[in-house]
């Protein structure tokens, strides 16, 4: 089992990580074999987690905290309520400018790739932040398999629409589904995940099983969760908050203390589990990898 680690990571330690291995070998071998079976200790997450000196916030805290409007808003509802959604079978539909499109079943899409670790800081809009202890891999080589072709310069995102699933999809809190979109540079950035586990454990549904996207220099509700449909676009897509709130909410959302919130300013923000207020970082304390991409740009005008 090739667990790769990446330069991000300091002073972590890789963990076993369960969901790989139990989907790899129900590849194999046809037979769901349990994680005891495989010898996989269940509190193998126990271990810490650290990016420089920022310690991971607490399992508990991250999956019991959660922005997950398909079950409700507030932040407890996620956990309470996302039981309901049923991750297996799951299958991602790849369309629009690539040469590979198709219907693909979670297993398929997962099976060529690595599993990676990264742990990165997380901040959302809101003015809240955590330090999350990732497992997934690399959207830019989910996207080289799919061949985008030369028109495709943004890769748009959308989570499952079933409401009966997803109760709080009954009402028209956002435009359901939830949209979100990249540039093509930002997708094929090294930083961005398609995320399938954290603290070595497959994602609870609250955080957006079976796969969810993780961009950490950008607000967090550019994560979008429980993805089934990757596509290839020419123009910039219209995600689900600028729909609801264009002058609150724009496509770029990169993390930016200098640029406020209509209604709040984004200079400093609460880590979940400390008491005192951090200083907010730009580009979420990123920018040696991704500020190159907006060279140039009015980053007030393209927020
Ligand atoms: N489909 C979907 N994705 C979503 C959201 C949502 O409501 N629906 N909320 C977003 C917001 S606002 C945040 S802050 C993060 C929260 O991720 P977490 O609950 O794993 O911390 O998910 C983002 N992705
Ligand atoms: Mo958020």
């Amino acid at each position: 089992m090739l667990i790769k680690k990446s330069p991000d990571i300091r002073e972590s330690e890789v963990t076993d990580y369960s969901t790989y291995l139990s989907r790899r070998d129900f590849i194999k071998t046809g037979i769901g074999l349990s994680l005891a079976g495989l010898g996989i200790s269940s509190n193998a997450y126990a271990k810490v987690y650290k990016l420089g000196d920022e310690e991971a916030t607490s399992y508990k805290n991250i999956t019991t905290y959660n922005n997950f409007y398909e079950f409700g808003t507030s932040k407890e509802a996620p956990a309470e309520n996302a039981h309901t959604l049923k991750t297996s079978p799951w299958s991602v539909t790849i369309n629009g400018e690539c040469e590979k499109a198709g219907t693909y079943t979670l297993e398929d899409i997962l099976k060529p790739h690595d599993i990676e670790e990264h742990i990165y800081r997380f901040r959302c809009v809101e003015g809240w932040s955590m330090i999350i202890p990732w497992q997934g891999f690399k959207l830019g080589d989910l996207i080289k398999r799919f061949k985008p072709t030369s028109k495709a310069k943004y890769v748009q995102f959308e989570t499952l629409y079933d409401p009966k699933q997803m109760p709080g999809q009954r009402r028209d809190v956002l435009d359901w589904p939830y949209v979100e979109g990249l540039r093509m540079d930002e997708a094929m950035n090294s930083l961005t995940l398609l995320a399938t586990g954290l603290y070595g454990k497959d994602l609870p549904n609250q955080n957006g099983a079976p796969l969810r996207l993780v961009v950490p220099w950008k607000y967090g509700f550019k994560n979008i969760k429980s993805i089934v449909r990757i596509s290839f676009v020419e123009k910039q897509p219209i995600s689900a908050w600028m729909k609801a709130a264009p002058n609150e909410y724009g496509f770029y959302s990169n993390v930016n203390p200098n640029v406020p919130h209509p209604r709040w300013s984004q200079k400093r923000e609460r880590r979940i589990g400390e008491l005192l207020k951090r200083d907010t970082l730009m580009f979420n304390g990123y920018t040696e990898q991704v500020a190159s991409m907006y060279q140039g740009m009015d980053l007030k005008k393209f927020f």
